[in-house]
């Protein structure tokens, strides 16, 4: 064995022997448990960054922990990649997309390899290639045939200047990436994933997410953000037309004293008949959080008190939520009540407090999480929860109100439902515009279907083809992939690329036969990354996406861990993508992840780490210097996964700095750990003490390592109690043979509790313990209970300086509770009496000195 501790040697030799066998791979087996443990896959942007290693290698020990635990593991990885990135870096130094994705994934696969994670390659799954995107494809026929893949208009983002679409992360500052023109909206006809057909079931089975953190589950509800509440029409005065508003609070209905409709609610054109007016509309701000608004000139007559309510066009009102349209009750409502300030309308207050029972006073008036960032944010990545704005200070006398009160109350000026309760209210009311079919109860979402299409080159072609005669044609199946033509130029001027390509564009129409041009739409990259993880089953599967068998054997995904800025889009899509598959019944399971781990960011000097704000440390570097062992455990030992881990590089030698000394002690005692018998254990009851307690020690450290990985995987507290192991081994002189013995398994059980942090140089000193094979076929060590249970020590117990008492206490009591037992022994109390007690010193835990 070699005295130095040599990393680079190391790694490289157990990785090839690793790759060469084919160690990692995975096959479905019956007779054992399977554990799908899967780490998001990355999109290949060039360089590993630290926050990606942090994420595999959180994954990497659960799969080798997994693995060693006895179970059939699959661990795969692979590429999400198609996007934005490869196209700009088209544009900026006009390398093909194509080539740029493939160097990047090479480069990336190598950084990969060096950190030592127990990937399965074979099932490596390139989001780029036609054998995995045409069955995106062929999962967009499936949804077009029944009616989830659809076509309507909506707005993209349009440089006048470039005469291009751009992406939303293109327009910075509205203005566009490249040549800082103004940013414009256009209507473009575009594809939809009807996702809102499935909002309840995926909304009732946000229950069923048992293992994913609160915190996401809650985001996922928000976002899909259900309400119920009614409809109610307002015929406008001198009109046939009426306005239909969407409304949580019916109850306020009384005390409704304007009406706000979107500026884009086509209503506004038919109302407004003087083009002054008009323009002042066209012109409101976007920016919702002015409360800008313009009086239309037009009145609405409320149903139930036929008052005349103006109608005006105000801006934090959306098209998308609801009908477009607010009844305003200001009283009770934030916002309305700032407009109607801003505008001097009036405030009529109908929801008083119930003082008999103080509590409604607190009550929020949802009960489960509260759905925040309400459809008034126009940002829906803002949607993270937290409390709506409450007015519990709002004073009751109108004249003096400061602001709105939103709680539920007691109804008051409201003619036959004054006195009910704001619930009660809710529900007579709405009972009583149905029966006089003035508007109804209905339940509305802020998720909306998903906009699929992008006006770009870098993605997977939509297969449909246009006919003059017979409209939008599905491509027939046996015709698939629709592929993406390689020769093309992205210059990020003008339309997309594809457009100009007439072999591409040109073609015969699937029905007719008669001429048709390709649809140039590719899909949103989030289409890629719906459903990779059941690829992965079967990745190699020519004749369809899914090889159901395999499916069923491995999915669901037992551990699944990724960024929490995935919390919503990606997370939901891949719920729905799951259950439409379900629905075509190629599965049969409702959700596709039983545990999720949101692991938290990396910080340095206080900011998270990326490359503008110029703190980024570089994977390779510290893996060049201080070996894939070392980065591994520190990024596990510097916080418990789900938690920020703050970058140091004194943390980084500290690691460092453990792993060397636990070669060190092996180095120590190779010559008598490698000579004689291995694999008897000298009985317990004969061994000297110090062998006893190292003994302990070891049953005691599996214990908590066990614990800690089982529990939440707390990986930190896990590897310091391997710390402390190390140090007890370190402490430990043998003198015999049963010493030796002890020693030898204290290390080996030691070097088995380090492999899934540390796998390297857990297999070399395995192997320098007298281990053969690798490491990958150990069992996890098993403890003894007996073994466990804490030692006793004798506590030395006196006073001022002399012995009064002893007492038998468990090892390693804290010094508070020695305290507490020195205080309460009873011959201790005897002698103090009444005496004053000044100081209570203990020392090492084994002695304690009363001062009287
Ligand atoms: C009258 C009212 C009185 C309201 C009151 C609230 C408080 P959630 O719970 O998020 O679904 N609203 C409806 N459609 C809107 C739109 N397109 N743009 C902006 N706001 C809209 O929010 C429902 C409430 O949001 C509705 O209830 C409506 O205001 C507003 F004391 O109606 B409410
Ligand atoms: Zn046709």
């Amino acid at each position: 064995m070699e005295e130095k501790y040599k990393h680079l040697e190391i790694e490289r030799k157990w990785q090839g022997l690793w790759e060469d066998r084919k160690l990692f791979r995975a096959g479905e087996d019956p007779e054992k448990t399977k554990f799908y443990c899967l780490e998001m896959f990355p999109y290949p942007s060039g360089n590993i960054h630290i926050g990606h290693v942090r994420n595999y290698v959180i994954g990497d020990v659960v799969s080798r922990y997994k693995r060693m635990k006895g179970f059939n593991v699959l661990h795969p990885m692979g590429w999400d990649a198609f996007g934005m990135p490869a196209e700009n870096a088209a544009i900026k130094h006009g390398i093909h997309p194509a080539e740029w994705t493939f160097k990047n994934i090479s480069h990336m696969k190598g950084q990969i390899k060096k950190i030592g994670c127990s990937y399965d390659w074979d099932r490596e799954v390139t989001t780029c290639r036609p054998e995995y995107y045409r069955w995106n494809q062929w999962f967009f026929l499936k949804m077009f045939e029944r009616g989830l893949a659809y076509k309507k208009t909506s707005s993209v983002n349009w440089c006048p200047s470039c005469e291009t679409v751009l992406a939303n992360e293109q327009v910075v500052n509205g203005m566009c990436w490249r040549c800082d023109s103004d940013v414009n909206q256009k209507e473009l006809e575009q594809w939809f994933f009807k996702i809102t057909e499935y909002a309840d079931e995926l909304l009732e089975d946000c229950d069923n997410l048992s293992g994913w953190p609160e915190r996401v589950v809650t985001m996922q509800r928000n976002w899909i953000g259900r309400s119920e509440g009614a409809e109610i029409d307002f015929k406008i005065e001198n009109s046939d037309e009426s306005i239909k508003i969407f409304t949580t609070r019916q109850d306020t209905l009384y005390g409704a004293s304007f009406m706000s409709l979107a500026k884009k609610h086509p209503l506004i054109k038919r109302l407004v008949k003087d083009d002054e007016i008009m323009k002042r509309i066209n012109e409101l701000s976007e920016d919702p959080g002015g409360k800008d608004g313009v009086f239309t000139g037009s009145y609405a007559i409320n149903p139930l008190t036929g008052g005349r309510l103006p109608v005006w066009a105000a801006n934090f009102v959306l098209m998308e939520y609801g009908t477009g349209a607010v009844m305003a009750v200001p009283a009770h409502d934030q916002r309305d009540f700032e407009f109607a300030e801003k505008y001097g309308l009036p405030v009529k207050v109908v929801v008083v407090p119930d003082d008999t029972d103080q509590n409604t006073l607190h009550h929020a008036k949802q009960t489960g999480p509260e759905v925040s960032g309400s459809p008034h944010s126009s940002d829906r990545q803002e949607q993270t929860g937290g409390p709506r704005r409450v007015g519990i200070s709002a004073s009751l006398r109108q004249a003096e109100l400061t602001e709105a009160n939103e709680e539920d109350g007691i109804l008051k000026d409201s003619d036959q439902f004054t006195g009910l309760s704001s619930s009660e209210a809710r529900d007579k009311i709405s009972d009583h515009l149905e029966a006089n079919g003035l508007g109804g109860r209905i339940v509305n979402y802020k998720l909306r279907d998903w906009g699929i299409s992008r006006q770009r080159y870098w993605g997977t072609p939509i297969p449909i083809v246009y006919c003059k005669k017979c409209g939008a044609r599905p491509v027939p199946e046996d015709e698939l992939p629709v592929i993406l033509p390689q020769d093309v130029v992205v210059t990020g001027r003008g339309s997309s690329p594809l457009q100009e390509l007439k072999e591409f564009t040109d073609t015969v129409c699937p029905s007719c036969g008669g001429e048709a041009r390709r649809e140039t739409d590719t899909m949103d990259t989030f289409v890629d990354s719906s459903w990779y993880f059941f690829r992965y089953c079967s990745p190699l599967k020519n004749d369809s996406a899914i090889d159901p068998e395999a499916v069923k054997y491995w999915m669901k995904v037992d551990q699944y861990i990724g960024g929490v800025e995935h919390a919503v889009m990606h997370l939901l899509y891949s719920r729905f993508f799951t259950k439409v598959l379900r629905d075509i019944s190629i599965l049969n399971i409702r959700e596709p992840f039983e545990n999720l781990l949101t692991q938290g960011m990396v910080i340095k000097d206080g900011a998270k780490m990326s490359k503008s704000k110029g703190n980024v440390v570089d994977p390779d570097y510290l893996v060049e210097k201080y070996g894939a062992d070392t980065v591994r455990l520190f990024c596990l030992f510097a916080a418990p996964p789900e938690k920020d881990l703050e970058w140091s590089d004194k943390g980084v030698e500290g690691a460092s700095r453990f792993l060397n000394r636990f070669w060190a002690i092996v180095f120590k005692n190779h010559k008598e750990l490698s000579s004689g018998e291995k694999a008897d254990m000298p009985d317990p009851e004969r061994i000297s003490d110090g062998s006893l307690r190292l003994l302990r020690k070891t049953h005691k450290t599996i214990k908590r390592v066990t614990n800690d990985i089982e529990r939440n995987y707390h990986f930190n507290t896990a590897i310091a109690a391997l710390m402390e192991l190390m140090n007890e081994a370190t402490a430990f002189a043998q003198s015999n043979e049963d010493d030796i013995k002890v020693l030898r398994f204290c290390l080996m059980t030691g070097v088995l509790l380090l492999a899934p942090f540390a796998p390297h140089i857990s297999e070399e000193l395995r192997q320098e313990l007298g281990g053969n094979g690798t490491i990958l076929n150990e069992k996890w060590p098993e403890w003894n209970e007996g073994l466990t249970k804490e030692d006793e020590i004798e506590l030395v117990i006196q006073i001022n300086g002399k012995l009064r008492s002893k007492a038998m206490i468990p090892d390693g009591t804290d010094d508070d509770a020695i305290r507490e037992i020195a205080l309460k022994d009873p011959k201790i109390t005897g002698q103090i009496g009444s005496k004053a007690v000044r100081k209570v010193i203990v020392v090492k835990g084994k002695l304690v000195n009363i001062v009287i």
